[in-house]
């Protein structure tokens, strides 16, 4: 039975930075991801401390939040079947060093914080991002 979710991704500041955007978008697209609206945006630090209010409590919460909203930012939302698995998949391991040959952190990622790109962790917490940026 076929499973097609939408996850939403990011593509961070350091990547970004260094006009990665387009690679980036080539490889999901290679994957099979369907990319369904995407946009450029910069983000107040208000509304990266919103989008990542599940890590409040992290000793890296401030910096992370800096980082999110210190240059502009690629959001999207994505489309396949398993697709909230598939990206993180795809994204590779949080701490690049980690992250499998041939994912977009181990090519792309700089160090734990810049990793190149979000991807949603579940369905739900999907369907929360989605609607974070995507008002409709
Ligand atoms: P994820 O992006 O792989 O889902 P999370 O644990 O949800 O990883 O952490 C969110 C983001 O916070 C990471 O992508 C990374 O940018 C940053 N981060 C996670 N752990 C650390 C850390 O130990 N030091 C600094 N930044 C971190
Ligand atoms: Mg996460």
């Amino acid at each position: 039975m076929s499973n097609i979710e939408q996850t939403l991704s990011i593509i961070k500041p350091d990547a970004m930075e260094r006009n990665l955007d387009g690679e980036i978008k080539l490889m999901f697209e290679k994957d099979g991801f369907k990319i369904v609206k995407g946009k450029k945006i910069k983000l107040a630090k208000s509304e990266a401390e919103e989008f990542y209010k599940v890590h409040e409590t992290k000793p890296f919460y401030n910096d992370l939040c800096e980082y999110l909203s210190s240059s502009p930012i690629m959001v999207m939302i994505l489309e396949k079947e398993n697709a909230v698995l598939a990206n993180r998949k795809l994204m590779g391991a949080t701490n690049p060093k980690d992250a499998e040959e041939g994912t977009i952190r181990e090519k792309f990622g700089i160090s734990i914080d810049k990793n190149s790109v979000h991807g949603s962790d579940s369905v739900d917490n999907a369907k929360i991002e989605i609607s974070f940026f995507f008002k409709n």
